[in-house]
């Protein structure tokens, strides 16, 4: 076998390394992060930025948070892994800590996002053949056009975006597809088969995108009246983001089932979870699910120490209070490419309309001025800040973004 690799094989810049050796299955913005404290990063020339994009909600409690560093450091001191073949001390404790902030009965550790989706819908089918008597193999899943689960074949089954599927089937079947916000809808697809409705509170991806009021209310009560489970994919909008410790408290909803992820890690490390009801996480017996990494004692002594931090630093209020602000200053902004600005907490999106030319642009010129963020779908600028951040430094933030706003032209 041979390589193009020759003598030169470590010569360029990180971006020529990452370019040449790394699949491209990403389109990152030309700035290279060396490192990062609280709300700011510094790329290899010294240049600070400020993060509005924290990692997709992954960065809440911010860079290197100095709990988060000691707990972890405190941590690798004693034990990192174990496998779930034996106990290890940090488990029990984290489980019965995330249960009573899920306010829930039982978890399954797990590490990424899309493993913890994975990991509800397993749960879901069980349930419907252990409990709800549905004909094994039959089960059926419903989930909302424009979602974004993850990238695992199963996650790409239920996605109704071309790009994250077209090239990758055949696909997961047991799903069917109705319109998000849809009440009506989602009461006409449930069969005497359907095991969970699997949902987003509010559609990060997809460009922010939040429901009809009543929606969640409503998709309970519907739910329950059938017997079907509602689960709610709760990875970027949970741990505080939307200004409550999950979104679906805004409506006074709880779930049979969660998938949580992302900010659980404290941005320092993968640390995922489905916490549910006993009546469902209750039914999984030895050798039926697992993961190698999942629960190990490094993972959950950080997520420990991410959900004390939450609560101690009271980051859900910070979040619905900064983000009530960002919100109100955005929409002040005059600019007439600005079709709408919406969100909840501080996860806020600005689309624009079409002669804008796509919010890429606007993000590169964002970058100019020492603000990360990115675009989600064509048309939308996601302002996503750690819930740390200061008000100051949002503030002094928010005058460039005005004046990015108002000096670009149509194209
Ligand atoms: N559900 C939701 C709502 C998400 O936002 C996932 C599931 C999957 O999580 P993992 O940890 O498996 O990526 C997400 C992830 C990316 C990317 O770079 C991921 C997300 C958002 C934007 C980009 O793959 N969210």
């Amino acid at each position: 076998m041979t390589t193009t690799a020759g003598t030169d094989r470590q010569s360029g810049t990180p971006i020529e390394l990452a370019e040449r050796w790394g699949a491209h299955n990403y389109a990152p913005l030309p700035v290279v992060i060396e490192r990062a404290e609280g709300a700011y990063v510094w790329d290899t020339d010294g240049r600070r930025y400020v993060d509005f994009l924290s990692c997709y909600s992954a960065l809440s409690h911010g860079h290197r948070h100095p709990r988060l560093v000691a707990a972890m450091k405190r941590q690798l001191e004693l034990v990192t892994l174990t496998s779930r073949a034996f106990h290890n001390a940090e488990m029990g404790p984290f489980l019965q800590e995330l249960c009573a902030y899920c306010d829930m009965d039982m978890a399954l550790p797990m590490n990424t996002g899309a493993e913890a989706v994975e990991t509800v819908l397993k749960a879901a089918r069980k349930w419907a053949y252990e409990v709800k008597g549905v004909p094994r193999h039959e089960a059926e899943i419903i989930v909302c056009a424009d979602n974004f689960h993850g990238r695992t074949i199963t996650a790409v089954s239920l996605s109704t975006e071309e790009l994250y599927r077209d090239d990758f089937g055949p696909f997961t079947p047991g799903f069917r597809i109705v319109p998000f916000g849809d009440v009506a809808a989602l009461e006409a697809a449930i069969t005497p088969r359907t095991a969970a409705f699997l949902v987003e509170p509010l559609q990060a991806e997809s460009g922010v995108r939040l429901a009809p009021e009543g929606f969640l209310r409503e998709a309970r009560a519907v739910t329950r009246a059938a017997g079907v489970l509602l689960a709610l994919d709760e990875i970027q909008t949970g741990l505080g983001r939307t200004g409550r410790r999950f979104c679906c408290h805004h409506e006074g909803v709880k779930p049979d089932l969660f998938a949580i992820g992302k900010s659980l890690g404290g941005g320092v490390y993968p640390v995922s979870a489905a916490v549910g009801t006993r009546e469902v996480l209750g039914l999984f017996t030895p050798g039926e699910h697992g993961s190698t990494f999942g629960g190990n004692p490094l993972a959950c002594a950080v997520g420990r120490e991410s959900l004390r931090v939450l609560e101690e630093e009271h980051l859900a209020e910070r979040a619905a209070r900064l983000g009530e602000w960002l919100l109100g200053r955005l929409r002040a902004i005059d600019c007439p490419e600005v079709k709408e600005v919406r969100g909840m907490g501080l996860l806020i999106g600005v689309e624009l309309r079409p002669q804008a030319g796509g919010a890429r642009r606007y993000c590169e010129a964002l970058m100019a001025e020492g603000l990360l963020c990115k675009e989600t779908h064509e048309n939308v600028i996601r302002f996503a800040p750690p819930l740390v951040i200061g008000q100051e430094t949002l503030e002094a933030a928010m005058e460039r973004v005005e004046s990015v706003l108002r000096r670009m032209k149509p194209v």
